[in-house]
């Protein structure tokens, strides 16, 4: 049975990985209306990630016999800047749940929960690959910033990315 510790953590984790999906809604609808349909879609696509992740931590809680706590979901800004400044502030979240990530996996060794640790290992490495994606989204930005024909391009590149459930098939 997972200890009331991890139980609140891992539900504010949950709390904030919606929070996630609702940056990553705000940020995906600031760059449609600014006519950036794939840039929207690549944020769309991490909104949905966001989701996926959230309810995975929730059924988490379940199955180990917690019951998840919920609490409000904080309102994302309206207003992002131009796409560099979207993506900046994507990979300065990423590094803030990263962080989160990371006292999760240390209260679950202190707890001794191994198999709280063993799950949110995942996370931790989801991370790794959370915060490279942002950093070459924000190297690329910076390098197209002021031609409009390569931040089309970009946008063009973007409007690739397609979500793929990283739990499909798997109970847990
Ligand atoms: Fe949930 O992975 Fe990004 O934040």
């Amino acid at each position: 049975m997972i200890k009331e510790s991890l139980v609140k953590t891992l539900s504010d984790q949950v709390n904030a990985e919606y929070y996630s999906a609702y940056l990553y809604l705000a940020m995906s609808a600031h760059a449609d209306r600014a006519g950036f349909k794939g840039i929207a879609n690549w944020l769309f696509v991490q909104a949905r990630e966001e989701m996926a992740h959230g309810t995975h931590m929730y059924q988490h809680i379940l199955e180990r016999g917690g019951t998840p706590v919920f609490a409000d979901i904080k309102v994302p800004p309206a207003s992002f800047g131009n796409i560099k400044e979207v993506f900046e502030k994507v990979l300065s979240h990423e590094r803030m749940v990263t962080e989160r990530i990371h006292k999760i996996a240390t209260l679950a060794q202190q707890e001794q929960d191994h198999a709280t640790y063993a799950f949110i290992t995942w996370y931790v490495n989801e991370q790794v690959e959370e915060e490279v994606a942002a950093e070459e989204l924000v190297a690329k930005a910076s390098l197209v910033a002021d031609n409009p024909g390569l931040l089309y391009n970009l946008d063009t590149a973007l409007a690739a990315r397609t979500f793929i459930d990283p739990f499909a098939g798997n109970a847990g």
